[in-house]
């Protein structure tokens, strides 16, 4: 189908753009109160995530009411681990819990390899989606990286540091590239059948790239993502946001990815220096939206002059906040969109 509104394909291709697209990470979720009373009808977390009605009508909520300019499908990071055969929680003001985590040869010889038919439940939220949507966005598609997920695997939860899941890349390194390359194949797998049910875009989150030196992020995660984009550029453009990663960044540029997504810590003209001709998205802090609207409005002018019209994608550095007023969220939206270039 054809879409109406393609800003986002154009610009991850680097192609001619009248303004840049705008999208939010974490845009369907608690700021918005239609997402409290979708998420209000599932059991809990894991059973929202399962059920494609939900799910896409979720998608579809920012779209609506935030003017946004692609829908991202509501999912998690952690149905690849799920899939794997290691289930999760999600306790709510806390995150999520595995009540198995990965520590041995054995551990990880009991895993499976996920293909897209393990995960039958987002390629039907995206296929409906898709269908909803009736071409008015591109509809992004995601996986979590290999090492951002080997984290959550080994740690069994969330962590600032992720010490024992570094512990085990120092320690195991042999088993946790056994773990990295399952993780990987899995993710291929998953994203190839995200791109056959409708997905126009796909984007990789290292969340967790930060916590690693330059040395162990190049071998245990970026080799890793690059195996996935060579998988999918093909098909569809890619996007990496490594989180915390500024050093990477021209080593990002050496894959075969179309976008590089940036968190607020990276000055938007280095970044243009190391990324080459690749697409950049960002970068602006989240926390800016607390801010008067005044300041919100002058900020977001300016991180627009300084990335410039080409090859943009306008974003946030990182997902927005649960407390963030919704009202500065479509502010800086209709900015963006308003800008004149
Ligand atoms: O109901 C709720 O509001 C719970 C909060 C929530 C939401 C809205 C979680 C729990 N996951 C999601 C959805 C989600 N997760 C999306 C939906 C699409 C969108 O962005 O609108 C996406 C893309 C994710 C991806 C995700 N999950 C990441 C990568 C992006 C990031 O934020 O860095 C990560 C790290 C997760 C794990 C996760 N899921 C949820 C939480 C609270 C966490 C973080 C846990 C931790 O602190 O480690």
């Amino acid at each position: 189908m054809m879409l109406k509104n393609d800003l986002l394909l154009r610009a991850a291709r680097g192609e001619v753009v009248e303004r840049a697209p705008v999208w939010l990470m974490r845009q369907a979720g608690r700021i918005l109160p239609e997402y409290r009373a979708t998420r209000a009808k599932a059991k809990n977390f894991v059973e929202f995530v399962k059920n494609p009605e939900l799910a896409s009508e979720v998608t579809i909520q920012p779209v609506d009411i935030l003017g946004v300019d692609a829908a991202i499908i509501f999912s998690d990071i952690l149905v690849i681990p799920e899939a794997m055969g290691l289930p999760y929680e999600m306790i709510e003001a806390k995150g999520p819990r595995f009540q198995n985590t990965i520590q041995t040869k054995a551990d990880i010889d009991k895993l499976k390899i996920a293909d897209a038919g393990d995960l039958d439940y987002v390629m039907k939220a995206l296929t409906l989606t898709k269908k909803e949507l009736n071409g008015r966005v591109p509809l992004i598609g995601f996986c979590g990286a290999p090492w951002t997920i080997l984290a959550y695997m080994v740690e069994g939860s969330g962590s600032k540091t992720f010490s024992k899941a570094k512990q085990f890349l120092y320690t195991q390194p042999v088993l946790a590239h056994a773990l990295l390359d399952k993780i990987t194949q899995s993710s291929i797998n998953y994203l190839k059948g995200q791109v056959t049910a409708g997905a126009d875009l796909l984007q990789i989150f290292d969340s967790w790239a930060g916590v690693l030196n330059e040395k162990m992020y190049y071998e245990f995660s970026l080799q890793y993502i690059s195996k996935i984009c060579t998988a999918l550029s093909p098909l569809v453009p890619v996007t990496i946001f490594a989180k915390d990663a500024h050093y990477a960044i021209k080593k990002i540029s050496e894959t075969s990815c179309a976008s590089i997504g940036l968190d607020w810590t990276i000055d938007p003209l280095k970044a243009r220096q190391e990324a080459g001709k690749k697409t950049l998205q960002g970068n602006a802090d989240p926390c800016l939206l607390y801010s008067d609207e005044k300041t919100i409005i002058s900020e977001t002018h300016a991180m627009l002059e300084a990335f410039g019209i080409d090859r943009y994608i306008c974003n946030l550095g990182h997902g927005l906040y649960p407390d963030i007023d919704k009202e500065k969220v479509k502010l800086f939206v209709q900015v963006v969109k308003e800008y004149k270039w």
